[in-house]
């Protein structure tokens, strides 16, 4: 599934620096240690839910759609040696990742920049797959570990990338997500990974399981929580997210359609339950007591702000 090919790729590939560590594991805790990648949208023209997650609603597509992302990097051990982050989109039609950027050569710091003699990325694209690829590393006979620019790896994008979504897009739930060796099923080694160097000199590289969140993309033809489009998101749309949650619940006919339930999963966490209800009373009680001249914010500004 996965093809060979690089089309892009730009290494920069510099000399050596002996750097010192803080010591914030131990080799036994390190080796139970599980570092994290998660994506950070920079700026996009479409609501940002509270999860991080996108909301869009399909009359806000214009000819550019395109999300900022930054790929984020998390190890507190700070064991790491070798970060390979890949990343896909489950749509390749219609979420097109590209515009890899090293933060550096964009004046912004990097994650990993301690040294510019130390480091190496390299940015590739493949073909088809639209993965994106980022490598830092210290080297592969090296027994160093890479240094944060801040006092977190994640104080800093790892990289930066756009997607863009294409005005075509049909309604439906998407992501972003990095690649894993479980999905990788041509025995290929385009995924994500992670090697650590021990304190302990005589051992040589462990390799750490990478914990990863994807960004969620939601695309509706309705305004977020607005179901039956009447003139207010209020108790009718909490009462028919209600009902289609017990009619599925109990393996009946869906009362909504896909438009309604992607609209009604206000939260973004993919679910459309009692929660996507309760938050949508909590607004209507909200905005039907905002006093007179004020404007209600945004359902989405609003569980952003208050919940
Ligand atoms: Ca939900």
């Amino acid at each position: 599934m996965r093809k060979s090919g690089i089309i892009t790729a730009l290494a920069v590939v510099l000399s050596s620096f002996t750097p010192m560590y803080a010591g914030a594991m131990t080799d036994d805790e390190a080796y139970a240690y599980q570092p994290s990648a998660y994506f950070r949208v920079e700026s996009s023209n479409f609501e940002v839910l509270k999860n991080g997650s996108i909301y869009i609603k399909k009359d806000k597509l214009t000819e550019n759609n395109t999300l900022k992302v930054s790929s984020m990097y998390r190890d507190d051990s700070l064991f790491s040696k070798t970060v390979i982050l890949r990343v896909a989109g489950s749509d390749t039609d219609n979420i097109r990742l590209g515009n890899i950027v090293n933060p550096f050569d964009i004046g912004e710091t990097q994650a990993y920049n301690q040294s510019k003699e130390l480091y190496s990325f390299a940015f590739d694209v493949v073909e088809d797959d639209i993965l994106i690829s980022v490598n830092c590393n210290t080297g592969l006979m090296s027994q160093k570990r890479l240094v944060p620019s801040g006092s977190a790896t994640d104080d800093y994008p790892f990289a930066l990338f756009d997607a863009v979504i294409s005005p075509d897009i049909p309604v439906g739930n998407y992501d972003i997500h990095y690649i894993l060796k479980s999905d990788v099923t041509d025995g290929g080694s385009m995924y994500s990974q992670v090697s650590f160097q021990y304190d302990d000199p005589t051992k040589i590289s462990g390799k750490y399981s990478l914990e990863t969140s994807n960004l969620s993309i939601h695309v509706s033809e309705k305004d977020l929580g607005h179901i039956n489009e009447d003139d207010a998101v209020n108790a009718i749309d909490a009462s028919q997210i209600m009902a289609d949650y017990s009619s599925l619940s109990s393996s009946s006919a869906p009362v909504l359609d896909d438009n309604s339930r992607i609209a009604g999963d206000v939260n973004g966490d993919g679910a459309v339950n009692s929660i996507d209800a309760s938050l949508i009373m909590s607004y209507y009680s909200y905005a039907s007591t905002i006093p007179e001249g004020q404007e209600a914010v945004s359902l989405s500004e609003y569980i952003s702000q208050n919940i």
